[in-house]
């Protein structure tokens, strides 16, 4: 392997070249945040997102009913919309573009927005402005998913209630030129209006637009939004898991629609969630005792190399987020295996020498190094 072993900083420098996207420092946690003082602001409930989410999770325990039913090419098949899917957030949306710990040629990219879609996680932009924030004002207001307000809020329950108002006063001063200037994040998140505009006589209410000009009518606008994140969703994380199966090798709609459409999106999201809970609560911190992410082995497993948050959060620019390789850990043997193709390189890492330094002088005791 190509890694460079340079100092942090060093790794930091921006490079330019026909990969280049710029490197951020928006992920490094910022020590000079204080919560305000006073009462917290009061839990504003979503109930669309507490709806379709208790909806999505009902049809996810349906699609286990049905699991013994599916065909092997159908396991086969959910299990190949887990990956790819689950590569969109790692590969993707978390090292790629939250972090810049390596650099991605155009294509790679476009592969990745797409699994990205398939996850649906909200468009990478959002989600790597909310992981942004989340390391640099790591468990406090400011964290979109503050773990220091529990296992459930920091799993699922942050996607229910509004956000506290610190996390979008911190996260509009985050510079994230490097994503608006990366034409597959923006086109991804685009939105694309189709405006019906018509002149009515009506006292009703508008959908959209709406202004009254001399003669008294209104000019009613209908704005139906065709956002290419929506469609992008709706396409790649339920029709084609749910249509391939159903087209190539027969198998019922409902077991397509079930199995490796909603099961397999519940997990993902599990997945992924268990790392700002259960990666937030248990596990050692053999890299710095002083903040609460953990070295969790199982949920390194489920989210394909993610769970060795301790180290993550104390370098969070190596595009391993570990310093074990590819052990319990496919999205690292992804980017090597995309850099082998030429398709990626510049990944950043961290030297063996800073890493003990830096256990001998914050780690808990537990490292072991291999
Ligand atoms: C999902 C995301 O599940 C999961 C992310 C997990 C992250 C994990 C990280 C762990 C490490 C990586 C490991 C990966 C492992 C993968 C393993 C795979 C196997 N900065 O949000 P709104 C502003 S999504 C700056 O509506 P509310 C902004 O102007 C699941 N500004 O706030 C924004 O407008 P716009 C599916 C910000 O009203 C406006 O505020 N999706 C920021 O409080 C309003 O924003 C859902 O369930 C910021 N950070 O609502 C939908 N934030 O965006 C969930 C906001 O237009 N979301 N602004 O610029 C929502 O419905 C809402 O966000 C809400 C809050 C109700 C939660
Ligand atoms: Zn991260
Ligand atoms: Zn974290």
């Amino acid at each position: 392997t190509e890694t460079e072993n340079r100092n942090p900083h060093a790794a930091r420098q921006p490079n330019g070249g026909a990969m280049a996207e710029s490197s951020t420092v928006e992920d490094v946690f910022d020590d000079t945040y204080r919560e305000k003082d006073g009462p917290k602001p009061p839990r504003r409930l979503v109930w669309r997102n507490i709806i379709l989410m208790t909806l999505l999770h009902a049809g996810a325990l349906y699609g286990l009913v049905l699991l013994p039913s599916a065909s092997g090419l159908t396991l086969v098949w959910s299990a190949v919309c887990y990956l790819v899917s689950a590569l969109g957030v790692t590969a993707g949306a978390h090292r790629l573009w939250s972090h810049r710990s390596y650099k991605a040629s155009f294509p790679l990219r476009v592969f990745l927005a797409v699994a990205n879609s398939m996850s649906f996680q909200n468009d990478i932009f959002e989600w790597a402005r909310d992981h942004r924030v989340h390391h640099k004002f790591s468990e406090t207001d400011a964290d979109p998913h503050n773990a220091k307000r529990g296992f459930f809020f920091a799993h699922i329950g942050w996607l229910l209630v509004r956000k506290h108002p610190d996390v979008i006063e911190k996260g509009k001063k985050l510079d994230l030129s490097d994503l608006k200037a990366d034409a597959v994040v923006m086109f991804q998140r685009r939105h694309r209006g189709l405006t019906a505009g018509t002149a009515v006589q009506s006292q009703s209410p508008v959908i959209c637009g709406h202004s009254a000009n001399d003669a008294g009518e209104d000019n009613v606008s209908i704005r139906l939004s065709f956002g290419h994140y929506k469609l992008s969703v709706v396409v790649l994380c339920f029709l084609l898991p749910m249509l391939v199966p159903w087209y190539f090798w027969g198998e019922s709609l409902a077991v397509g629609y079930f199995v490796p459409g909603l099961l397999r999106y519940s997990l993902i999201l599990n997945a992924t969630w268990l790392v700002n809970s259960a990666a937030h609560i248990w596990g050692n911190r053999p890299y710095d005792k002083t903040i609460n992410p953990r070295e969790n082995f199982m949920v390194a497993l489920s989210a394909i190399g993610e769970g060795f948050h301790n180290y993550h959060h104390t370098f969070p620019f190596d595009y391993a987020t570990s310093e074990f390789g590819c052990k319990l850990n496919l999205t690292t043997a992804f980017i090597d295996f995309m850099c082998f193709l030429g398709l990626a390189r510049d990944r950043k890492s961290v030297s063996k020498d800073t890493i003990l330094t830096r256990v001998q002088r914050t780690g808990d005791g537990s490292y072991k190094s291999g």
